[in-house]
């Protein structure tokens, strides 16, 4: 009795009240967040891709012809082949700009060769005969720590990783030599192909009889702090499909600082275009770009271009990258 008697009394309130008083009430389900995507990162240890750096660097400058060449191609090689890697040298020879004869060397690895789906990840490995960008001793070969060393330490690394966590897939990595016996800006206007001696010799005879690959992905000059990779023009232009996928990847792993939606025209050219015109792959460039200048990494192709400029936070980053590719595809 009293209970109804005070029910009554709430409906009676309820009634009397006004509109503004009486609000519906809405249920209110607590909704669960959004789970954060959950992405496997594959192991990259970026000790072991900065030593792989160094090891080049202790070598001292490296380009066609000299003596610390000579044994860094051996080094190279025999780094692949103990990871598992089919492995071989292609020797070739070219001219450079000021008429000298090289012999060329380029480094191959192949790993899983029998499988038929392949995907080609390359960098140079030769180092830049004279420091032509910078003010002194501009005659003197440079180390070449950025422009060089880095890509090819950090492909090591992802070979070193594939031995261990195998992909569905099979990867092909080249260390193309004579990248940089380019002539110096100025002289004239075929300027370009006086560069990537190495990739233009490959391209036009391949270490296969109809070699192919999925698609192609370079490094130059990736080891740098606070790299920005932005979408450069000749990867648009030809493999505008790769940019997207890979810058994609770039971010869901944390990257998007490295990996950055902003498209660029660099001056020159890189190995990726011989690839891409000539081997007909479908090929990017993974390479900084300095906002500052609108250029290449500010020690390019100077004296100052030695271990200081590498930084394990970028190696990691950019080896993540390409680990996480590769393990994508199936
Ligand atoms: C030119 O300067 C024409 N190309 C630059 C390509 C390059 C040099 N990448 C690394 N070193
Ligand atoms: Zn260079």
């Amino acid at each position: 009795m009293k209970n109804k008697l005070l029910y009554l009394f709430i409906l009676f309130l309820i009634i009397g009240c006004g509109n503004d008083t009486v609000k519906e009430v809405i249920p209110v389900v607590e909704k669960e967040p959004t789970p954060p995507i959950k992405i496997e990162r594959p192991e990259f240890n970026a000790d072991s891709a900065y030593l792989y750096v160094k090891e080049q660097v202790d070598f001292g400058p490296r380009f066609p012809n000299n003596k610390a060449h000579g044994k860094c191609a051996i080094y190279l090689e025999n780094k692949l082949k103990s990871f598992g890697l089919t492995t071989m040298t292609q020797i070739g020879s070219a001219t450079t700009f000021n008429n000298q004869k090289i012999t060329i060397k380029n480094i191959i690895g192949e790993y899983n060769p029998d499988a038929k789906k392949r995907i080609l990840l390359f960098a140079h490995w030769d180092t830049r005969p004279f420091a032509d960008q910078d003010t002194k001793d501009m005659t003197k070969p440079i180390l070449g720590a950025n422009d060089g060393a880095s890509g090819v330490g950090i492909l090591m690394e992802v070979a070193r990783q594939l031995s261990i966590n195998q992909p569905a897939i099979g990867v092909d990595i080249i260390f193309f030599d004579a990248e940089d016996y380019g002539e110096p800006a100025g002289m004239n206007n075929t300027l370009s192909e006086t560069y990537c001696l190495g990739s233009q010799y490959w391209a036009k005879n391949m270490h296969k009889k109809d070699y192919s690959a999925d698609f192609g992905i370079l490094l130059d000059m990736a080891g740098n702090a606070n790299a920005y990779f932005t979408q450069e023009a000749i990867s648009m232009r030809y493999a505008p499909h790769i940019v997207q996928k890979v810058w994609h990847y770039g971010k869901l792993l944390g990257y998007g600082n490295h990996f950055v939606n902003k498209s660029t025209n660099f001056v020159g050219t890189d190995d990726h275009q011989y690839v891409n015109e000539i081997a007909g792959i479908p090929s990017i460039d993974i390479i900084h770009y300095e906002r500052a200048s609108g250029n290449f990494h500010s020690t390019w192709h100077t004296h100052n271009d030695n271990m200081d400029v590498i930084d394990k936070s970028t190696l990691s980053a950019v080896g993540e990258v390409l680990l996480y590719t590769i393990y994508q595809e199936k």
